[in-house]
């Protein structure tokens, strides 16, 4: 049924790789009766790891929606991956649920994605709460990781909740708000006690830590407690909701969710603490273009809502995501999507556990949802009930692809499958990019990583039944010139039978401003040549660029003055001149000094520490300058300019430099000349390519 906004808790289940997101969020649906047993990962079983990429390789691979309910709250769960090769998907989730819950090995405290994701968050002051996992392991210690973390992130980490052992020892949670012991039972939910008088000095000892950390939650609470020295039971609750949802709390619970210990509480806690939407602002896009976060959740009665995530079912078609921002979506309202004159209804509306649809009457705002093979959505687009209504939510702010692979199927009817699958993945994965490049002729796809390429491909190769071939991208090389060539002159000459060729043309090129392509101007007197013939001249010079000079790769930033020429009254055509012109530019060419531009990229390395000295020196192999590092915690980011061709296999290089810990985002910057030995090399190799064409 559809739920008043103020009930509503929009959940993002972040963390880093393995560190029990999905188990948990497994552990919640079962409490909270949404499902009779929970299973566990390995199993293949569990509601939020169901696809088949997820359930073979026992790691998440998309973000899934859950929705369960607790003490008369909705609680949409999204269980995001913590490999950053999926990192889109927990972007999706961030954007939507107004808190997230950040998994946190108890045996390792922050890892590399703790730190970047949380980073993320920062950047959209997203109130978070911890959950310290896996007590129940071997050097599990969930007062390090307290300490790791206040240090790594300085935040008001509040514990809600203290581990009773740990290790073969664990057995379950106190919950210092309720004073409560929760034990956990293998195969069963909690037992809540008293807390049993061994644990009272440790209960105290926290309590202290929590209310400290608690009264941070709002001003009047920091007063409070400096002329106190304490506050309410009633008061802590507050400092941590409001805290919570200013960003100036962060909860922390303890926990095992595989074994189902500290679900209770965490549930209890968003209940009765977590931020409904209600009131919380989303981003809009201005008329001027820029974003603003000032849109009040349910502020209006017209129904406006986004789309935040597309995937394809095999039984259901397209599912879109939606959440509601304003008014209320039904089966029978009309949605537009403006922006591109379409319009629709929903039909149905369904809540999702999973893979597993449950039909609703419909979302108020705030609430998340699924609407099926509904045509004006895809991911990003703004949906509202009025064709007049001009209002934009912000798109997903996601990274460049990192990685990527020319491909090529065995034939054309190969070909078109293959095409026609990874273009439907490009609608459901926005990290995903498909495109030719027309200087290098070649099919590239791009990605986030290895395994995110790798995965899509295996899916396609299996599923289509065709052979796709990868290789390492061509650099897309240009070509420009260093300096004035001259006044350089061609003759096009020919006499066959009847009618002959002729046409002469005198040009002179220099260099322009980088990035400006290609300028033309016409300085020809007294009707040397006549302007019907022009257009032909240009059409030659252009060619001329296309085909390149030293290596076969695009000319760009070059100024064209065309100086003067000589026609027949019979013999010239438009033809003539443009095999004319792109003689005389052969001519100037060679008298420019013509170089390779080759592209650099913009590079950003999170390592940790230990491996910085080895990061710096590789860059530096790589012919790389360094702009800058900053500390993040334990982490170092490294700002660089790197030839993109030193990176092609950087995805693969780093992993095995920082044993799979480092990562690193990277966005095509500029165009740089290459000189020496290593144009000289592309020279060569693209010369031995055309030789090994024209003999095929
Ligand atoms: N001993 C123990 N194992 C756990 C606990 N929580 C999760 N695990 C196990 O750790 C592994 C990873 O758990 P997941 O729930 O898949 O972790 P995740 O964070 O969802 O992983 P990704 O989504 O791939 O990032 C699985 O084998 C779980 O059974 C725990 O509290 N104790
Ligand atoms: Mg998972």
């Amino acid at each position: 049924m559809s739920v008043e906004t103020k009930e509503i808790r929009n959940i993002a289940v972040v963390g880093h790789n393995g560190t029990g997101k999905t188990s948990l969020v497994e552990q919640m649906l079962y409490y909270t009766g949404a499902i009779a047993k929970a299973e566990k990962v390995d199993s293949g079983k569990t509601v939020s790891d169901y696809t088949e990429e997820e359930i073979s390789r026992k790691i998440s691979v998309h973000t899934s929606l859950n929705s369960t309910q607790w003490m008369n709250k909705t609680i949409n769960i999204l269980d995001t991956p913590g490999t950053a090769d999926f990192v889109g998907e927990a972007i999706c989730s961030f954007r939507t649920a107004e808190a997230a819950i950040m998994t946190v090995d108890a045996r390792d405290g922050a890892q590399i994605e703790t730190i970047k994701l949380w980073r993320r968050l920062d950047q959209r002051k997203k109130p978070r709460a911890v959950f310290i996992n896996k007590m129940d392991k071997e050097r599990a210690n969930s007062r390090d990781v307290l300490d790791n973390l206040a240090e790594e992130f300085h935040s008001n980490f509040a514990p809600v909740t203290i581990p009773m052992g740990y290790a073969e020892e664990f057995k379950g949670v106190i919950n210092l708000i309720e004073n409560k012991a929760y034990f956990f039972k293998e195969n069963g939910k909690e037992e809540v006690t008293d807390v049993p008088s061994e644990y009272e000095e440790n209960v105290n000892t926290y309590r202290e830590e929590l209310i400290e950390k608690a009264a941070e939650g709002s001003d009047d609470l920091i007063e409070k407690y400096f002329e106190e020295g304490t506050l309410s039971d009633d008061e802590i609750r507050r400092g941590l909701r409001e805290g919570l949802k200013n960003d100036s709390v962060v909860p922390v619970f303890v926990g095992a969710s595989d074994k189902g210990s500290g679900i209770t509480s965490l549930l209890n806690f968003i209940s009765n603490n977590f931020p409904s939407p209600e009131g919380i602002c989303e981003y809009i896009i201005k008329e001027d273009g820029t974003e603003e976060r000032n849109y009040p959740i349910g502020a209006k009665s017209v129904a406006e809502a986004y789309c935040f995530k597309t995937t394809i079912d095999q039984f259901s078609g397209k599912l879109s995501f939606i959440k509601v921002v304003n008014g209320f979506v039904g089966p029978d309202t009309d949605l537009y999507n403006n922006e591109e004159g379409k319009k629709g209804r929903p039909g149905k509306i369904y809540r999702a556990l999973g893979k597993k649809l449950i039909e609703i009457d419909g979302l108020n705002a705030g609430d998340i949802g699924i609407i099926t093979k509904f045509e004006p959505a895809k991911t990003n687009s703004t949906l509202v009930g009025d064709a007049q209504d001009k209002i934009k939510f912000m798109a997903l702010k996601l990274p460049q692809p990192i990685y990527e692979l020319a491909i090529s199927a065995s034939d054309k009817k190969s070909e078109d499958k293959m095409n026609d699958a990874l273009h439907r993945i490009t609608e459901e994965d926005l990290t995903f990019e498909m495109k030719f490049n027309e200087e290098t002729k070649e099919s590239i796809i791009g990605g986030m990583g290895e395994l995110h390429i790798n995965m899509i491909l295996d899916k396609i190769r299996e599923k289509q039944k065709i052979q796709i071939n990868t290789k390492v991208p061509k650099i897309a090389y240009r070509e420009t010139i260093t300096k004035k060539s001259g006044l350089s002159e061609y003759s096009h000459k020919k006499q066959s039978g009847g009618h002959g060729q002729f046409g002469r043309v005198v040009i002179e090129i220099s260099p322009i401003e980088r990035g400006q392509y290609y300028s033309f101007e016409n300085t020809v007197k007294g009707g040397a040549i006549s302007k019907g013939y022009v257009p032909g001249i240009e059409k030659g010079i252009h060619e001329k660029m296309e085909e390149g000079f030293l290596a076969g790769y695009p000319l760009v930033d070059i100024g064209v003055n065309l100086i003067d020429g000589k026609e027949h009254p019979v013999d010239s055509s438009e033809m003539a001149f443009k095999l004319a012109a792109k003689g005389a530019m052969d001519v100037a060419l060679a008298k420019a000094g013509c170089v390779l531009l080759e592209p650099y990229c913009k590079l950003e390395v999170f390592v940790d520490q230990e491996y910085l000295g080895a990061i710096l020196s590789d860059l530096s192999g790589r012919r790389g300058r360094v702009l800058g590092q900053e500390d993040m915690g334990h982490l170092t980011s490294v700002k660089a300019e790197v030839p993109m061709a030193e990176l092609r296999s950087y995805a693969i290089d780093l992993k095995s430099m920082t044993q799979g810990s480092g990562s690193f985002e990277l966005e095509f910057d500029h165009y740089e000349t290459l000189n020496g030995k290593l144009a000289d090399d592309v020279i060569a190799e693209a010369k031995r390519e055309r030789e090994a064409q024209e003999n095929a």
